[in-house]
């Protein structure tokens, strides 16, 4: 029972997100709206910065409708982005309350005409579009992902910049500064300068527009680029590992039209092609000692909220991972580092999750898994995020077909926990886990055969394609992560 509601709030994260977000949206636009108001009619310097207009001979109606009208622009561009589209209807939505909100205390709606005013609300929006947008409004299809960063950036510092004015206004009394007429602007004589404190819903209004900013913050952020970084010990799977990762997260942007690219690196892509073209085996390891190859690729996980998620690893010869924590810590000087554990002290140091390998074959084979280094890099990283992939799984799926009678592709949490319980037997992965503050395990494979010869070979269909297993729950995984 306990466990199907963990599964259906992990599932459903996204939407129960999204209809809290909705709620305080909801509930928040009215009282910031009236703060906003509040402050306007309170203020001093505010308005007597407005007030310059009178030198202009200006009205104060184009004005406000063109700062309108740069909201609006700033919106358009959350409402293209694919990744902002639900944040920026939500704030469409709080927009309008908020205008209704402004209109009871006697501001915006019911003195301005944008019939009148057109050319300012166009000239805002323009505005808006031009310094959120800027030259990304031009390159639509690109390496790039399609994303109008500054125009949501833009949106928060805005928002943030009249809250804050509204909220010092409101609450801080401080004699009045400047007198702006259409003639002149004099400085106001001050005798006994005297400042105070209107506390008057001054906790309300703190906790109604701290909240309300955090809110906006969280919709204007790209969670940018989470970076894993994938380490294990020679013939690992390490490899073959990001390559199923890949091929994975191929699958999901081809079925979401987010149109967010994927970047995989040369490396990666070569090693693909091998798996392609070879029709039995593993991809040949050819890697040679110095040799280094860059493996890495970004997926977008979510759909509501997304998230820029970025896999990465280096292939090399031979056994690198115990120069690894003295490279971290620094105990050894740059000088006396080679290229390969200077390249992967990089990779752990840009990472915020660490992939440890487990290597199943290794585990079934009872031969030495070689992770007791993981334990002195999780020390020398100290702090940084762990997960745990057990590699090779296929080893253990048809001890558990047979003992459970159920198929480890269909029954995948089911195997998981079986993964897990086996591969506690051993010693030092049951001190890895606890180490790692009861971390899973998390198994993943290609779906094998053994072949003429006796070897163990990627089982292949018509296509010649391999079928991977466990990959899906990974991403899922890493997204929830990031
Ligand atoms: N049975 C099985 N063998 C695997 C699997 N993944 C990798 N291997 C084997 O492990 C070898 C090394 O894999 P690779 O990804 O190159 O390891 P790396 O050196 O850690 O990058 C491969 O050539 C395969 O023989 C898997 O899912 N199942
Ligand atoms: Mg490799």
């Amino acid at each position: 029972m306990a466990n199907n509601i963990i599964n259906y709030v992990r599932k459903s994260r996204e939407k129960l997100l999204l209809l809290g977000y909705f709620i305080l949206i909801l509930v928040l636009s009215w009282p910031v709206s009236q703060m906003l108001g509040n402050g306007w009619w309170n203020s001093n310097i505010v308005r007597s910065i407005f007030d310059l207009r009178l030198l202009f001979g200006v009205e104060l109606e184009p004005i406000s409708v063109a700062i309108f009208g740069v909201f609006v622009g700033l919106l358009i561009l959350m409402t293209i982005d694919p990744k902002k589209r639900i944040q920026a209807v939500l704030l469409w939505i709080g927009l309008a309350i908020a205008l209704l909100g402004l209109q009871a205390r006697g501001l915006f709606l019911p003195n301005v005409s944008f019939v009148a005013s057109f050319p300012w609300l166009l000239g805002g929006t323009a505005a808006g579009l031009i310094l959120g947008g800027g030259r990304d409004l031009f390159k639509v299809h690109t390496a790039q992902a399609f994303e109008f960063r500054r125009a949501s950036q833009m949106l928060f510092y805005l928002l943030a910049a009249f809250t804050i004015v509204s909220l010092l206004e409101l609450h801080v009394q401080y004699p009045e500064i400047l007198n702006v007429t259409s003639e002149t602007v004099e400085l106001q004589q001050i005798q006994s300068p005297t400042i105070g404190l209107n506390d008057d819903s001054l906790v309300s209004n703190l906790a109604f527009s701290g909240l309300f900013l955090v809110v906006v913050k969280r919709f204007v952020q790209y969670d940018a680029e989470k970076n894993f970084f994938i380490l294990g010990p020679r013939a690992s799977g390490k490899s073959l590992f990001l390559i199923g990762a890949y091929l994975e997260a191929l699958e999901w942007s081809s079925q979401d039209n987010s149109d967010t690219p994927l970047k995989p690196t040369e490396d990666l892509m070569s090693m693909i092609e091998a798996l392609d073209q070879n029709n039995s085996e593993w991809i040949v390891e050819a890697t040679g000692r110095g040799e280094l190859k860059e493996l890495g690729f970004q997926y977008v996980h979510g759909s509501v909220f997304p998230t820029n998620v970025s896999l990465s690893g280096v292939d090399y010869a031979g056994e690198y991972l115990s120069r690894l924590p003295d490279a971290i810590t620094g105990a050894v000087s740059e000088e006396d580092l080679d290229t390969t554990t200077q390249r992967l002290r990089d990779g752990v140091d840009e990472a915020d999750t660490l992939m440890f390998v487990v290597d199943v074959e290794r585990f079934v084979d009872n031969q030495p898994l070689e992770i007791s280094e993981y334990f002195s890099i999780l020390q020398a990283t100290n702090g940084k995020d762990v997960m745990i992939i057990a590699t090779k799984a296929d080893h253990l799926a048809e001890e558990f077909e047979q003992e459970q009678g159920l198929e480890p592709h269909l029954y995948f949490d089911e195997f998981k926990q079986y993964v897990n319980t086996r591969l506690r037997e051993s010693e030092n992965v049951n001190s890895l886990i606890t180490e790692t503050s009861g971390a899973e395990i998390h198994p993943v494979y290609y779906q094998t055969t053994i072949d003429d010869n006796g070897n163990r070979v990627p089982m292949r269909d018509s296509s010649g394609s391999v079928t991977t297993v466990g990959f899906n729950e990974l991403l899922e995984e890493v997204g929830r992560r990031a």
